[in-house]
Parts: structure tokens; C-alpha cells; sequence
């Protein structure tokens, strides 16, 4: 896609640091199509046929990176969809991308992102907050030895990425720790300042 044309914001941040939440409060202001690289697995994962469905299961549960070409095709697919049956060219790529591969190949075989919105939060926060979720999400890795394990893929290897695009001048930082209301108006305050 054209970069000119489409607008792509990566969406970072540890697990439970409330990418997702706030994503919502973004599609509901802004018109944003939503798309959790997370959720485009966990669909994949339960689609029937699916070749891959094993395979993401045993990834997710582990807190590894699915192997990056599921991920991007999957978003890709996503993208051409809400460009064709909504016209929606704003996407927030939600939990994504995680890992220099992904970030390489997204942004050369896909689409530039305009940059990258990160959440800053600590561990001891993120994982009460995904315990306390854990009790009725369901979720695979919502339990205390999936969340180690997500919380060690996350700094050893989503980290890179984030400082990847700090480098390059292209991350706003936000601090997930407040309420969700706060966090909000500190988003739209630093989207203001951005021309969003
Ligand atoms: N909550 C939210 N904000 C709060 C606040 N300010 N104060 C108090 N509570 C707050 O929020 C989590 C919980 O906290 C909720 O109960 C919420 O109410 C509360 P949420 O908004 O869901 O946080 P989020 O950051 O979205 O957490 P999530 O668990 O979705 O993050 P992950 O990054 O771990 O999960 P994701 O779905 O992105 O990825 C899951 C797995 O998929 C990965 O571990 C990996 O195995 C795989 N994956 C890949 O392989 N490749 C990819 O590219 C992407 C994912
Ligand atoms: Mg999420």
C-alpha cells in the first residue's frame, strides 16, 4: 500500500499494558480500523482448515513470536479488506510489529507506518492486570506461566523494535500506568500534537 494514501500506526506495548483497550477509545474518536495481530491469530488458530492452527496454539501458549510470514499475510489480507468493503485507509496495527523481522518486512512488502504509539508500563502492573483478566478471558496465556514467558519474549525481543523506532524519531510515549480515562487523554493529546 501507499504510505501517501494509507495511514499505518503500530500500536506497542507489554502484554496487559492496555493496547487494546485503548484501541477501542481510538476507533470510537477517531475512525480507526482496528486490527490486533493477536486477534488475527487467535482467529486463524480456531478457523477450521486452517493449516497453522497447531502451530499457533503452541506459539501463543509459549509467548513466542508466530513465525513472521503468517503474521504479516494475515494482516495484509485484513487490510485489503477494510479497504475494500469499508473504505477505511487508518489503520492502528495493534500488538505489532514485535520483532525486527516483522517490522523489516512489514514496512517493505506492506506499508510505512507514520509511527509507532507505545505504552509504557511495568511488569508488576501488566501482570496484575492480566491475572485479575485471566479469571474470565479465557485466553490461553492469560496464566502466571505463560505471562513470564511473554513478558521475557516481550523484553528481549519487542523491545529492539521500539528502540528500532526510537532511533528513528518515529515513537510516542505514553504512560499506561493511570486509569484508562487518563491514559486516553494523554493519547489524544499526543495525537494532537502529531496533526491526528
Ligand atoms: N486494563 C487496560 N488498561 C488499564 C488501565 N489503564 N488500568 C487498569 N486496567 C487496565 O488490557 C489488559 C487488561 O487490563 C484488561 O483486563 C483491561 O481491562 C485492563 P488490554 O487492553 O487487553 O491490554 P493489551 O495490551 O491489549 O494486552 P494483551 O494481553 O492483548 O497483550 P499481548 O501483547 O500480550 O497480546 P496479543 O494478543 O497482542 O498477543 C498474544 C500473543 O500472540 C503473543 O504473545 C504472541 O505469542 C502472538 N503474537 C505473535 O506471535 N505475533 C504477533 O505479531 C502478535 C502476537
Ligand atoms: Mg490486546
Amino acid at each position: 500500500f501507499d504510505s501517501n494514501d494509507v495511514t499505518v500506526i503500530f500500536v506497542l506495548g507489554g502484554p496487559g499494558a492496555g493496547k487494546g483497550t485503548q484501541c477501542a477509545n481510538l476507533v470510537r474518536d477517531y475512525g480507526f480500523k482496528h486490527l490486533s495481530a493477536g486477534d488475527l491469530l487467535r482467529a486463524e488458530q480456531d478457523r477450521e482448515g486452517s493449516q497453522f492452527g497447531d502451530m499457533i496454539k503452541e506459539y501463543i501458549r509459549d509467548g513466542k513470536i508466530v513465525p513472521m510470514e503468517v503474521t504479516v499475510q494475515l494482516l495484509e489480507n485484513a487490510m485489503q479488506d477494510a479497504i475494500d468493503n469499508e473504505g477505511n485507509k487508518r489503520f492502528l496495527i495493534d500488538g505489532f510489529p514485535r520483532k525486527m523481522d516483522q517490522a523489516l518486512k512489514f514496512e517493505e512488502a506492506v506499508c510505512l507506518s507514520k509511527f509507532t504509539l507505545f505504552f509504557d508500563c511495568p511488569e508488576d502492573v501488566m501482570q496484575e492486570r492480566l491475572l485479575n483478566r485471566g479469571k474470565t478471558s479465557g485466553r490461553s496465556d492469560d496464566n502466571a506461566e505463560s505471562i513470564k514467558k511473554r513478558f521475557k519474549t516481550f523484553v528481549e525481543t519487542s523491545m529492539p523494535v521500539v528502540k528500532h523506532y526510537e532511533k528513528e524519531g518515529k515513537v510516542v510515549i505514553v504512560d499506561a500506568t493511570p486509569t484508562p480515562e487518563n491514559v486516553y487523554e494523554d493519547v489524544k493529546k499526543k495525537f494532537a500534537e502529531k496533526g491526528i
